[in-house]
């Protein structure tokens, strides 16, 4: 297709610039919950002298969710936005927040033509936004680059589907997959290199999970100290049924300043419950499964009713057992040390009751690299879930 400078379909271009807007949109991983993390590239064809004409406005998401991407992108572009074309990565919203929608907005701009990435699964957007823009007779484009968005707001969309966060499974391990010797000796597994990336996955989650055993054992902060990204440390969650985290840890010591919350059974004892909460911890009270655990799913529930949409799980060896158990691990971040423990060591996984290898949890390898001398393997959940159910 040849290009003219006018507002007429390109599909190079239209995809070079969805992938600008979807670099955009990355930046608010981990700070928008619930709401999802959109890029709004806005370009007029008729000015400039680049083949596309010239970007007069950029935006995504704001912290908390608010203002959207498109909303931003336009306040840059200002009177300049009338002839745009506008390329988000998502769907631009149909519905009345503290804002009018974005789909108007853009209408009042005099925008003319709109590119999508994705439709928003919303059922307060879900295709009315791109029904809007066409009833005011702007010319529009859906599905660029649509598989990337979707991975992007893999959270989002889990969270607006099915009600229950995307779960990222991290574990540091050496090559034989151990997290400890069998004194408990952790600290410290893997490299600076792997432990710096470990904050910088934390940063792009809206919060990190661990098990009240690991709390204990390590007494952790859980927050990101890459210097300068200390203020986009994530939400903090220890599961831990029978209340045993210790007043006088970090975390509830830190609590009023730092988001933290417990998710514990429905009849933990209601004198410890209210000295978390005083300490400005929320409790959150989860059903039993029949083995008298935390209900997995459930919890996971309650955390998207409360817009996680994105979830770091760190440990323990339990917690990452019952997760993968309850087939609810959608990506796993491995990071593996050259070194071995043999079998003395403790396994990262505590035993899932595996006896034949038709039931071991599947995941298909989708990145590796090497980070200092240790390697960082990410999984995904294999389509198939037979086995583990
Ligand atoms: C957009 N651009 O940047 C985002 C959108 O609570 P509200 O009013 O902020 O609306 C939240 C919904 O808006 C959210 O569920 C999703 O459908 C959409 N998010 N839409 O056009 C954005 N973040
Ligand atoms: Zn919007």
């Amino acid at each position: 297709m040849t290009k003219t400078k006018q507002n007429l379909p390109n599909e190079a271009l239209d995809d070079h610039l969805i992938a600008a807007s979807l670099r955009l949109a990355r930046r608010g991983l981990g700070r928008v919950w619930p709401n999802p993390a959109v890029g709004c590239v806005l370009v007029r064809p008729d000015l400039g002298s680049s083949p596309f004409g010239r970007i007069v406005g950029r935006g995504w998401t704001q912290p908390f969710g608010r203002p959207h991407g498109e909303t931003e992108a336009l306040l840059r572009a200002g009177d300049l936005a009338a002839g745009a074309t506008a390329y988000v990565s998502l769907e631009p919203c149909a519905h009345f927040g503290e804002t009018p929608p974005c789909a108007q907005a853009l209408i009042d701009a005099g925008v003319v033509r709109v590119v999508a990435s994705a439709p928003d699964p919303d059922p307060r957007v879900s295709g009315q936004g791109m029904a809007m823009l066409e009833a005011a007779g702007i010319d529009t484009t859906m599905g660029v680059r649509q598989d990337e968005a979707e991975a992007l707001n893999a959270g989002f969309i889990l969270a607006t589907t099915l009600g229950r966060p995307l779960v990222t499974l991290k574990l540091a391990t050496t090559l034989d997959g151990c997290i400890a010797t069998h004194r408990g000796e952790s600290r410290w597994i893997t490299g600076v290199a792997s432990r710096r990336r470990v904050q910088g996955l934390r940063m792009d989650h809206d919060a990190v999970l661990i098990g009240s055993g690991t709390a204990l054992a390590d007494d952790p902060m859980l927050d990101c100290r890459l210097e300068g990204l200390e203020d986009f440390s994530p939400l903090r969650i220890v599961i831990d049924s029978r209340l045993r985290l210790a007043l006088t840890s970090r975390l509830v010591m830190t609590a009023s300043a730092r988001p933290t919350w417990i998710l514990t059974r429905q009849d933990a004892e209601p004198l410890r419950a209210q000295a978390f909460r005083e300490c400005g911890l929320q409790v959150i009270e989860i059903g039993a499964d029949g083995d008298h655990n935390l209900d997995l799913l459930e919890a996971l529930k309650a955390l998207g009713e409360r817009g996680i949409t994105r979830l770091l799980v760190e440990g323990g060896s339990h917690l990452a057992a019952s997760m993968i158990r309850a087939d609810l691990v959608d990506r796993l971040v491995w990071f593996r040390s050259p070194r071995l423990m043999g079998g003395d060591g403790i396994s990262a996984t505590a035993p899932f009751g595996v006896d034949r290898l038709s039931q071991t949890a599947d995941f298909t390898p989708v990145e590796h690299s090497l980070c200092g001398e240790d390697t960082m393997e990410v999984f995904e959940r294999a389509t198939s879930t037979e086995g583990m159910n």
